[in-house]
């Protein structure tokens, strides 16, 4: 078993879409050990993204993940960040398949609904740096 770090974005919550992320995890058998509805400030922002500080798009993303409430929470399961990722779908809803969480709700790579962990090392900082 290991843990990833998932957090359904500004739009998701917005879009009432928490219930529908939630329950297509736990219909893959992760366990749900922590989840808190959360505003992000500023400095968390950047610094979770910090390995695209230099992408031209990175004031955008700050700007649209500090938006508004996110949905944080730590999953369980085997492989836990490669089989979220795969629920999870390509970066570009536009790429993503359908059946996958961005392939079935989401349309743009800016408002792509839900982050996911990439590899063990950033799921144990992303979790330390949202829950402690
Ligand atoms: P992922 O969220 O699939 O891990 P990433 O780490 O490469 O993707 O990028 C982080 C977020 O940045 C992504 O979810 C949406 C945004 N993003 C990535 N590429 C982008 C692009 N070309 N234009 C606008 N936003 C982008
Ligand atoms: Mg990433």
């Amino acid at each position: 078993m290991s843990r990833t770090f998932v957090m359904v974005k500004p739009d998701g919550v917005e879009r009432g879409l928490i219930g529908e992320i939630v329950a297509r995890f736990e219909c893959k058998g992760f366990k749900i050990k922590e989840a808190k509805l959360m505003q992000i400030e500023r400095s968390l922002a950047e610094t979770h993204y910090g390995e695209h500080k230099e992408r031209p798009f990175f004031g955008d993303l700050v700007d649209f993940i500090t938006s508004g409430p996110v949905f944080a929470m730590v999953l369980e399961g085997k492989d836990a960040v490669k089989n979220a990722r795969s629920l999870i779908g390509k970066t570009n809803p536009a790429d993503a398949e359908p059946g996958t969480i961005r392939g079935d709700l989401a349309m743009d790579v800016s408002s792509n609904i839900i982050h996911g962990s990439d590899s063990d090392e950033s799921a144990e900082r992303e979790i330390k740096l949202f829950f402690q």
